[in-house]
C-alpha cells in the first residue's frame, strides 16, 4: 500500500485546499495530513491564522480524503515526519516547487498545480472590506 503525506495551515478552510488534499489522496491508499501548529504559522506568514490549529485539525481530519492528522510543529522535522508516517509520496502545491526535492531520497515528491484565483489571503481581504 502506497502512503501519500501533505502539509498545510488550512486556515479559513476553501475549495483550493479540498482540491489539493483530493488530489493527493488519488496518488496513494493512504493519506496523511501534517497541520502547522500556530506559532509555526507566525513565524512563516507573520500573522496568526484565523482558526487555532486545534479548529483547524479538526477540520482536515474529517474530511473523508483524509485519514490520519498530526501537527507539523516545525519545517525543519520534514524528514522526521516522512520517516514516522512512512511517506511513499510527498505532495505540495507548487507555491511551493524545488523546496522539498532533497527529500526525493526516501519518497517520491509531487508538486500539483494551485487551485487559480482563491487563498486565505484574499478571503480575509474579501470579508474584510481592505
Ligand atoms: N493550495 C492550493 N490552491 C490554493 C491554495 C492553496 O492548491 N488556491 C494548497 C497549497 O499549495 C498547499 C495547501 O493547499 O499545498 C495548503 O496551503 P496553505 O494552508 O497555504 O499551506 P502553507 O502555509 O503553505 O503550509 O510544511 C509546509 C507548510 O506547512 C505548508
Amino acid at each position: 500500500s502506497r502512503t501519500v503525506i501533505t502539509f498545510g495551515t488550512f486556515d479559513v478552510f476553501h475549495v483550493g485546499h479540498l482540491r489539493v488534499i483530493e488530489r493527493a489522496a488519488a496518488l496513494g491508499d493512504r493519506l496523511v495530513v501534517g497541520v502547522s501548529a500556530d506559532a509555526l504559522n507566525l513565524s512563516k506568514k507573520g500573522r496568526e491564522p484565523v482558526f487555532s490549529q486545534d479548529e483547524r485539525l479538526a477540520i482536515v481530519a474529517a474530511l473523508k480524503p483524509v485519514d490520519e492528522v498530526f501537527v507539523e510543529e516545525s519545517l525543519e522535522l520534514k524528514r522526521d515526519y516522512l520517516v514516522k508516517y512512512g511517506a511513499d509520496v510527498l505532495v505540495m502545491g507548487d507555491d511551493w516547487a524545488g523546496r522539498f526535492d532533497e527529500f526525493r531520497d526516501i519518497c517520491e515528491v509531487v508538486y500539483l498545480a494551485r487551485t487559480p484565483a482563491i487563498s486565505t489571503t484574499a478571503l480575509i481581504e474579501k470579508i474584510s472590506g481592505t
